[in-house]
């Protein structure tokens, strides 16, 4: 047999973050516990469908009319209005006066990436910035889609907080039109997120520069329990009637990860021009993934649509929000508890899914080796993987490795 043609394949590193599940799966330890990716589970440690997702299901399946047709490349009328009204707030000017497209998209990555390719082909200026640090996907579907990637300060490892002095002074000097990849709340991986007056400044600041800010909002409901208070970034760079970009995810705030929900919006001067981006945006889908799938956005637009499923959804929505919030809690009585050395106020209060503990890679490797803890090894843990049981266990590693794998 002659050597395949593939014989000079390299192979490849797993993925920094969803590779950090696949070492999970391989462990045999019964005590093993994934903080890896940002995915809810319940106290019980089960991943969670939430019970209004399944009523909608439900509805679905027992409709008969419904069938399996291809939907438009810009998917789901009824989901592209619905998720621009929870996104930009159901009273929003620019909706009301036809100023935005919206497109259905392969969850909040590909949303992301619809968004950059239009903008690589579209745009006058090709550079966007992005947080220090960041979500790790970011540079790769930036920099793939034909942008070019920069980065701007946003976190200071030494107060665990916003490096706002930095933020600034890159944004300022960043050259005008360049596009920003903003976090709209519960920034990955920091759990850091601007206050409302430091978005003011943000805005003034990109405004004054002509910097295009490109959201990703992949956390909306789960940084403060309420969606329309953490959609307050992108609705203060709307209200200014200036253009931007969002893309939005399902994945977590209604735990439809692997249905790949999301949407892209782009908020243009008027309606004329947002006709035409969207006849542009329909030739970027359309050699990408063609249409994309039904399911998902049915359920999503079933959710939306009917007020009181919308209720129930939000106090679902706010019950994982505060389970999180109390793993934040009872994580850090535990490490008080053990007098773990080291200021750990930082987990009571960064906020969504995300504690970015400050733990270095050898620290990780040391409580993945001799705990079976997952997580990324950028110090970061998913508290939403976390329970009242697992806690103490978290607990003891943490400090076993800080007191003795520094
Ligand atoms: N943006 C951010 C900031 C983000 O954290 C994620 C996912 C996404 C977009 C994309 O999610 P999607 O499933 O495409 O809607 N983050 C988690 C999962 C992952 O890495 O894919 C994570 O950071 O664990």
């Amino acid at each position: 047999m002659s050597d395949s043609v593939f014989a000079s394949v390299v192979q490849a590193p797993e993925d920094p973050i969803l590779g950090v599940t696949v070492a999970y799966n391989k462990d045999q330890s019964p005590v093993k516990l994934n903080l890896g990716v940002g995915a809810y589970r319940t106290e019980e440690g089960k991943p969670l469908v939430l019970n209004v997702v399944r009523k909608a299901e439900q509805m679905l399946v027992n409709d008969q009319s419904r069938v399996k047709e291809y939907l438009p490349i810009t998917g789901l009328a009824d989901f592209n209005k619905l998720s621009a009204k929870l996104i930009f707030g159901a009273n929003s000017p620019a909706i009301q006066e036809n100023r935005v497209t919206t497109v259905q998209c392969l969850s909040g990555t590909g949303s992301l990436r619809v968004g950059a390719e239009f903008l690589a082909r579209h745009y006058h200026e090709k550079t966007i910035y992005i947080p220090q640090p960041t979500w790790g996907n970011h540079p790769k579907v930036f920099t793939l889609a034909g942008l070019s990637v920069k980065s701007y300060r946003y976190y200071d490892p030494s107060t665990r907080g916003l490096d706002f002095s930095g933020l600034l002074e890159d944004l300022g000097s960043a050259p005008s039109g360049a596009i920003v990849l903003l976090h709209a709340c519960a920034h990955n991986p920091t759990g850091v997120d601007p206050t409302s007056d430091q978005w003011e400044q943000i805005r003034q600041l990109m405004r004054s520069k002509g910097l295009l800010p490109f959201f990703d909002s992949a956390y909306q409901g789960f940084a403060s329990g309420n969606l329309d208070a953490d959609a307050e970034s992108i609705r203060l760079f709307v209200a200014d009637g200036g253009e931007c970009l969002a893309a939005q995810s399902y994945a977590k705030n209604m735990g439809l990860y692997g249905e790949r929900v999301g949407a892209l919006s782009i908020v243009c001067k008027t309606a004329d021009v947002a006709t035409r981006v969207e006849s542009q945006l329909k030739l970027v889908i359309r050699p990408m993934f063609s249409n994309p799938p039904i399911h998902g956005a049915s359920i999503v637009a079933t959710i939306l649509k009917d007020g009181d499923m919308y209720t129930e959804w939000s106090v679902e929505l706010k019950a994982m929000a505060d389970r999180i919030i109390s793993m934040r809690q009872q994580l850090y009585d535990a490490l008080c508890a053990r007098g773990t050395p080291g200021d750990w106020s930082h987990i009571i209060k960064q906020i969504g899914m995300f504690t970015f503990t400050g733990l270095n890679t050898n620290q990780v490797a040391f409580m993945t080796k001799e705990y079976h803890i997952y997580m990324t090894s950028d110090g970061r843990i998913s508290m939403a993987g976390l329970s009242s049981k697992t806690v103490p266990h978290l607990a003891d590693a943490i400090h076993a490795a800080v007191t003795s794998a520094a």
